[in-house]
């Protein structure tokens, strides 16, 4: 790999928020959600509707995953079953119960990443040495995001709809531009700091079985550009939502390299990355009434030293 194939070069005019919320920040861009971002998450509620957009996880069928993970597993430890046939006994009372364990990735489902999750030059966010995650995350992991909360006021880009299909093709890419022209014709404003939710149809196409993860790689996202990040920079986007597994285009066409946003944005900028959103539902009902803004509300479960947390957001209109 020659120097001008790596991250370091490609980012190296992009901007970086390192140190600008000190030498012991955890939580990066989430740092812009205060208390006039929950006010005016809650101007936005208009309608007093909520939608939850999470997907279900453990499923029967086998939960989409991003090559290398395997789905989450569920066990039922106590049941019906099990105290008809004596493995347990009633409570004194009568009571008896159920009761299970599930296992997975944490980057398994909807989910949330922590800001430590991918790195390059040995290096996290906010400067942080890549050792720190050695046997679990001491620094940048999910816990001080969990603890935060991401809580403020939300904008859904539908672009599959724009786009005129039920989810956007294999690889398609589009950026910040393609972004504000969606906003545009959904009639909403992206303001500073808000939470981007970005549609593609993509987990909708998953599920249906219409389309498969497959070893390509070729997931529709947003794409790597200079000017890309500096917009998301400028507008102090705090969280990214999408309805993809990595939230971006795996391969950037032009330069090859792999999910260079989770250098330029998570890493860079500390924006705080929740993929696999379950965006169908809340799409089609902003598209009858034309409401594409809300109060968006979510915390990743508290994982200790955890890469990210499963999540379930909820977003009311
Ligand atoms: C990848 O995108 C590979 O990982 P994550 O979904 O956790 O960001």
């Amino acid at each position: 790999m020659s120097d001008t194939e790596t991250l370091a070069h490609l980012l190296a005019e992009a901007p970086s928020n390192w140190g600008r919320w000190g030498a012991d920040d955890e939580i990066g861009a989430l740092n812009y959600l205060t208390g006039a971002e929950v006010k005016s998450g809650l101007a936005a509620v208009r309608q007093h509707r909520t939608f939850t957009l999470g997907v279900p996880v453990a499923t029967p069928a086998g939960d989409h995953v991003f090559p290398g993970r395997w789905p989450a597993r569920h066990y039922m430890v106590a049941d019906k079953a099990g105290f008809e046939a004596g493995h347990w006994h009633p409570m004194p009372g009568g009571l008896e119960f159920a009761d299970d364990y599930v296992s997975g990735f944490a980057q398994a489902g909807t989910h949330c990443d922590a800001l430590g999750h991918m790195w390059f030059d040995d290096t996290l966010w906010n400067g942080y040495p890549a050792a720190s995650t050695n046997g679990g995350m001491t620094r940048a992991g999910i816990e001080p995001i969990a603890a935060r909360g991401v809580v403020g006021r939300s904008v859904l880009i539908d672009m599959a709809r724009f786009r005129g299909k039920p989810a956007l093709a294999r690889a398609e890419t589009f950026d910040h531009r393609d972004l504000l022209e969606c906003a545009r014709a959904q009639g909403v404003e992206i303001q500073p700091r808000s939470i981007l939710l970005v549609r593609t149809g993509w987990v909708g196409a998953l599920r249906s079985g219409a389309e498969t993860i497959g070893d390509g790689y070729w997931e529709p996202g947003l794409t790597f550009s200079l000017d890309l990040v500096r917009w998301f920079d400028e507008m102090q986007i705090p969280c990214l939502v999408t309805d993809s597994l990595a939230n971006e285009t795996t391969y950037e066409p032009r330069t090859g390299m792999m999910l260079v946003l989770h250098a330029a944005l998570m890493r860079n900028l500390g924006v705080v990355f929740t993929e696999m959103a379950w965006l169908d539902d809340l799409a089609a009902d902003c598209a009858a009434d034309r409401q594409y803004d809300g109060f968006y509300c979510a915390s990743p479960t508290r994982v200790s030293k955890g890469t990210g947390g499963s999540v379930n957001p909820v977003f009311i209109k």
